[in-house]
């Protein structure tokens, strides 16, 4: 009964070392949402202490609907320029949309709040387009 139970755990230890060697990080992306008018809908999700989007583009006046969809942990999305701009925290699978007017021009950060994922490399630039 004993060898059995150190058989399962040393399983189960094993499928997770190999699912974590061959997670690959996300292809941080650039969504360019400058060109065309009307809502500018950007998508993003996280693996690890990773954005999927490490840059996003707009037009200053545009409105912006950003939807998060957490890919694991405990995260939110926050850009503290905007009125608006900043998820809850939110749990793996649960999504959020917030809606902002990218009322100026320039470059900002947008970040995951939580305590130490920031600096752990959670942040993307958000840049507002002339
Ligand atoms: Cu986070």
């Amino acid at each position: 009964m004993y060898l059995l139970v150190m058989k399962t755990t040393l399983k189960i230890g094993l499928s997770l070392l190999f699912a974590l060697a061959f997670v690959s990080p996300l292809a941080a992306e650039t969504v360019d949402a400058t060109g065309g008018s009307g809502v500018k809908e950007i998508e993003v999700t996280n693996r690890g202490l990773v954005f999927s989007v490490s840059e996003m583009r707009v037009n200053v006046g545009d409105t912006v609907r950003v939807t998060y969809t957490n890919g694991g942990g405990r995260h939110d999305w926050v850009l503290d320029e905007f009125d608006g701009a900043q998820t809850d925290v939110i749990k793996a699978g649960e999504s959020q949309t917030v809606e902002f007017v990218a009322d100026r021009a320039g470059s900002f950060e947008f970040y995951c709040s939580v305590p130490g994922h920031r600096q752990a490399g959670m942040y993307g630039t958000f840049v507002v387009v002339e």
